[in-house]
């Protein structure tokens, strides 16, 4: 099914590659069929010719796929891409000489078709590293580590502190289509009618205060960005029963030259001060990013 959606690219100044049509709408009906290749970010062209790397300096730009998460990813009101993995992104990609990103929003069920589909070069937000996805796209060294935890209505009534709480309790939990949560709780044998899809955190959040939900599954830095707006909900500490979750960037297989090339730099800009100071900006651990393997965190089953 191809989509008849007209899509127009527009670059805002501050790197956010928009469309005219709902993205979500647009990758939805593209990524189904596999087709659309290069039209989202625009300059799309993944033929063997030319390495990725040739086309991103010719082009001046990558094109990276977020979920505008806090803070993982953040879309600034004026377009600019922020958060810890575009940040991080965008300072390695200069020590290759290639000066800017451009964000693409879309859905984490969208990440890697519309990578494989080259409507993007790279995956930079925050897509946790687990033995399916490991599979299927090239990861960098880690860069982002964290945990997981529940929000819940105030006193957490129905008491949900682990994974297993949400397999034996008659609960109904909110999580993101596609996302690493649904992927925990289905391994864990949560019956798909007790998971709510939402489309994303201010939704998830939204289910549960309106009793839809009994609890909503993300990442606990995320669902403390949310409460940063919002602080009706509760969150649980971290999910002792979950795994570890960690991310890197994520590049087609085709494109494991670049990775390596990547990787390189990476590991030269993990070393230094600014990247201690950019995760600290961001909440999260320049220590355990830099102990964390993408071996080990490939091994997470799911
Ligand atoms: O990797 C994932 O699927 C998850 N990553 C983040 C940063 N948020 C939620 C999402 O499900």
């Amino acid at each position: 099914m191809s989509s008849e959606i007209s899509r127009r690219r527009v670059v805002t100044s501050g790197g956010l590659a928009v469309v005219t049509a709902p993205l979500l709408v647009a990758c939805g009906d593209d990524s189904s069929d596999g087709g659309g290749g290069g039209e989202a970010g625009g300059g799309g062209s993944a033929d063997a010719s030319t390495s990725l790397l040739e086309r991103a300096k010719e082009r001046g730009y990558l094109r990276v796929a977020i979920a505008n998460e806090p803070p993982y990813t953040k879309v600034l009101p004026d377009g600019t891409v922020t958060g810890a993995e575009p940040e991080i992104f965008r300072a390695v990609v200069k020590m290759m000489g290639i000066p800017e990103i451009q964000g693409v929003v879309t859905g984490y069920d969208t990440m890697i078709p519309g990578l494989q589909a080259d409507r993007w070069d790279a995956i930079t937000a925050g897509l946790f590293m687990k033995q399916s996805r490991c599979a299927e796209v090239a990861y960098s060294l880690p860069t982002v580590v964290s945990t997981e935890s529940y929000a819940v209505p105030e006193g957490n009534p129905k008491g949900l502190m682990t994974i297993a709480d949400a397999v034996e309790k008659d609960v109904k939990i909110a999580v993101l289509p596609g996302g690493f949560e649904q992927g925990i709780l289905k391994k864990a044998g949560v019956p798909d009618s007790r998971m709510i899809p939402v489309k994303n955190g201010q939704a998830g959040i939204q289910t549960v205060m309106a009793g839809r939900a009994d609890a909503f599954l993300l990442p606990t830095l995320s669902l403390k960005a949310l409460q940063s707006e919002d602080t009706s909900f509760e969150i649980t500490p971290p999910i002792e029963d979950a795994p570890k979750t960690g991310a890197g960037s994520a590049f087609r297989t085709t494109d494991k030259e670049f990775r390596d090339k990547y990787n390189e730099k990476l590991a030269e800009f993990k070393k230094t001060d600014e990247f201690e100071k950019l995760m600290e900006k961001w909440g999260f651990s320049a220590k355990a990013s830099r102990e964390a393997t993408t071996e080990e965190l490939c091994n997470t089953p799911g």
